[in-house]
């Protein structure tokens, strides 16, 4: 894993393409045909800037899946062509392909191809984001080259070895500093690599949910399965070349600031509980939101005798064929455990406390074929308008539905967009259970859809239907030593026990002890109330950057790992003014920090997560909304793209006290 690896070129990058496609001319028609036609015609249109075809293809074209065009058959044949002879003109002319398309040209292009008016705000996250001239936009570079003995003075610890921590690893490396990643497992993934229980995959389309610097050609599936993601970071972290600096099976235990020296005092702790002290510079934690299990406070739950285990630490030691299993949680987790093991157990009880919206998802387990893979991997430019007609698909698309509109009346959804959402899942949850009435009843939330997060129908409400399987819903009254009691006080025999309930998403940093100029984080945040100006850094908690923050998760749609690049960008910056001001001490001020989470605040008023009606992990016990960002990726990339210095108290210490 460590052997370093150089990563796969994107066709518009690798010389000679175009003469490579000439000679494979009959693999590339074949392939043209099987492909959707809205990234055919962002690729043509990107090649040949002929914006009178684009216009031709638009009454067709109503959204940015390949489901949702009417193209006539004669008029896609008709697009495979022109862009075959595109390709052609390219190759035998000797033309270089173009640059990124024209500001005029993108507008055209993109609004097309996804059906609708895409913002004037989505501009510039688009050009970061498609990196056309695979510079990657994202990478912060030095204005003045530093010496390097500032740099190797200049210690930089991360905390994680996930995928926003190598990521953040990477970048540190390009620019030369001096970091060490500590993680606590043996192996980099974080949460991918814990997460190891049956039927694990991602929920966000995953030619997406990737590196924008690191786009990948050869998924095997849209909704990667969680080996195949673990595989993809594991590429990834050794073509970054980091090795080096990773220390594995260690955990931060404690990082508390010097305000005379101007550094961080971290404690490490190494697997077999011996402990180290180094200072840093500054601290950055990748620690993630998702990685530390909740455990749900129900009676006796230490007097079951069987084997109890959380879906995040899924026991592969206990053999579940033919044993009576509950699954407690109907979450992401839960959802994607139940029709995974259904057939291989003998009974499955399904504990479910309240329902989850599930949307139905054609391509959640269908396999991306050879003609695809080769298309992304050979035909310049397809991976990256993939990649934008997803990121619309699944993320900023879906926001504007989530806001109550104040002429609504109807308490279960929000708005008419938001009624018709209802109504499409109320009708599969119907064709699901074969129009089972009592199973309707149960698991048809009482809320707007999105309220919590939304599910993707991995095939968990057909299980429902299955005659191994009972649903018990209502709060768990007790463990027993061979079970669980309902609400009703009927005991459900069970030999084996896995809790899906989710993580304590409310408490970033924990369990590490994070100590500023004015007490600790906890007694900034409490246990649920965390708050960072955007999401990434806290006043009196100086040179401490957090990726993954409070506020910073999406729960409209999108990748996480979008989020995670617009902070390391950020963080990046904010070095870069250290080093090149000769600075030792960067503080965000409260006057920033507290206006932005302000406007945080009142973004959320009238948003599906703070409906009354809605109890999730997103809102702490006030019910303010802790985890979650209120704002379109755009509005995030845009807020995030410069590194404000007047919003932070930059000084140096006194050189005396070094
Ligand atoms: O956890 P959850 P998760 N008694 O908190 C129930 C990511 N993720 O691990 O709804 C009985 O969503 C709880 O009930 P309720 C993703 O961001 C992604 O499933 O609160 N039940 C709920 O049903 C996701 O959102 C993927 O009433 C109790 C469940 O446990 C996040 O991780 C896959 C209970 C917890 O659901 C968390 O998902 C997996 C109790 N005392 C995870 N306490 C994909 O990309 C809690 N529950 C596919």
């Amino acid at each position: 894993m460590t052997a370093s690896s150089s990563p796969p070129q994107l066709p518009e990058h690798r010389p000679g393409i175009l003469q490579e496609l000439l000679a494979q001319a009959r693999q590339l028609e074949s392939c043209l045909a099987e492909l959707d036609v809205q990234p055919l015609l962002l690729v043509y249109g990107h090649l040949t800037g002929d914006s009178a075809t684009i216009d031709r293809f638009a009454p067709y074209i109503k959204g940015a899946w390949g489901f949702e065009e009417s193209v006539p058959e004669e008029m896609k044949a008709e697009l495979r062509g022109k862009l075959i002879a595109t390709l052609k003109d390219y190759a035998e002319a000797g033309r270089p392909l173009p640059p990124a398309p024209s500001r005029e040209l993108l507008q055209k292009m993109a609004d097309t191809a996804v059906g609708t008016h895409v913002p004037e705000a989505y501009y510039a996250m688009i050009y970061d984001e498609l990196n056309f001239d695979g510079k990657d936009a994202k990478t912060v570079r030095w204005r003045e080259t530093p010496g390097a003995a500032r740099l190797a003075n200049f210690k930089v610890l991360v905390i994680g070895a996930g995928f926003s921590g190598i990521a953040m690893g990477a970048k540190l490396k390009e620019a030369g500093y001096n970091f060490v990643v500590v993680e606590k497992n043996d192996n980099v993934g974080g949460t991918w690599y814990e997460n190891t229980y049956p039927g694990i995959a991602v929920d966000t389309p995953n030619h997406f949910y990737s590196y924008s610097f690191r786009m990948e050609p050869n998924w095997d599936h849209y909704f990667a399965r969680g080996d195949e993601i673990q595989t993809y970071i594991e590429k990834c972290y050794a073509e970054m070349g980091i090795a080096d600096h990773v220390r594995f099976e260690q955990e931060v235990a404690s990082t508390i600031w010097d305000k005379d020296k101007g550094i961080w005092n971290v404690k490490v702790r190494r697997k077999d509980g011996s402990t180290y002290e180094e200072s840093y510079n500054a601290v950055i934690s990748a620690a993630g939101l998702l990685n530390v299990p909740a455990f749900p406070k129900i009676p006796g739950m230490d007097r079951f005798k069987g084997p109890l285990f959380h879906s995040a630490h899924w026991d592969h030691n206990v053999d579940i064929a033919g044993k009576t299993v509950a699954v407690i949680g109907t979450g992401a987790s839960g959802q994607q455990i139940i029709p995974a093991i259904a057939d291989k157990v003998g009974k499955l009880v399904v504990f479910q406390r309240s329902p989850h919206w599930v949307r139905p998802n054609p391509l959640i387990f269908r396999t991306v074929t050879d003609n695809w893979k080769w298309a992304l991997a050979n035909i310049p430019y397809y991976n990256k308008w993939y990649r934008f007609l997803l990121l619309w698909a699944t993320a900023d698309g879906l926001l504007p539905q989530m806001r109550t509109d104040p002429n609504w009346t109807n308490p279960l959804s929000l708005n008419a967009e938001n009624q018709r959402i209802r109504e499409w899942l109320e009708a599969n949850i119907r064709e699901q259970v074969n129009g089972d009435e009592e199973l309707i009843a149960k698991v048809t939330p009482k809320f707007p859809p999105y309220g919590k997060r939304m599910l993707r129908d991995g095939g968990y409400l057909k299980t429902l239907t299955r005659d191994n399987v009972e649903l018990v819903t209502g709060p768990i009254q007790t463990f027993t030593e061979t079970g669980i009691v309902d609400e009703h006080g009927v005991e459900h025999r069970v030999d084996v026990i896995c809790l899906a309930t989710g993580f304590k998403a409310q408490c970033p940093l924990t369990p590490i002890e994070v100590v500023g100029t004015n007490g600790s984080i906890r007694d900034h945040w409490g246990e649920d109330d965390p708050r960072a100006h955007l999401g990434i850094t806290v006043p009196d908690f100086p040179n401490l950057f957090l990726i993954y923050g409070p506020n910073t998760n999406l729960g409209h749609g999108g990748s996480a790992l979008f989020h995670s690049e617009c902070q390391i960008r950020y963080i990046m910056q904010a070095l870069r003014e250290m080093i090149e001001g000769d600075l030792d001490v960067v503080e965000v001020k409260r006057e920033p920090f507290e206006d932005y989470n302000r406007k945080v605040d009142a973004e959320f008023e009238g948003m599906v997560w703070m409906h009354p009606g809605v109890a999730s992990w997103y809102k702490n016990a006030k019910g303010r909304v802790v985890t979650n960002s209120p704002w379109a990726l755009s509005v995030y990339h845009k807020l995030t793209a410069e590194f404000a210095p007047e919003e932070y108290a930059m000084s140096k210490v006194k050189a005396e006290a070094v």
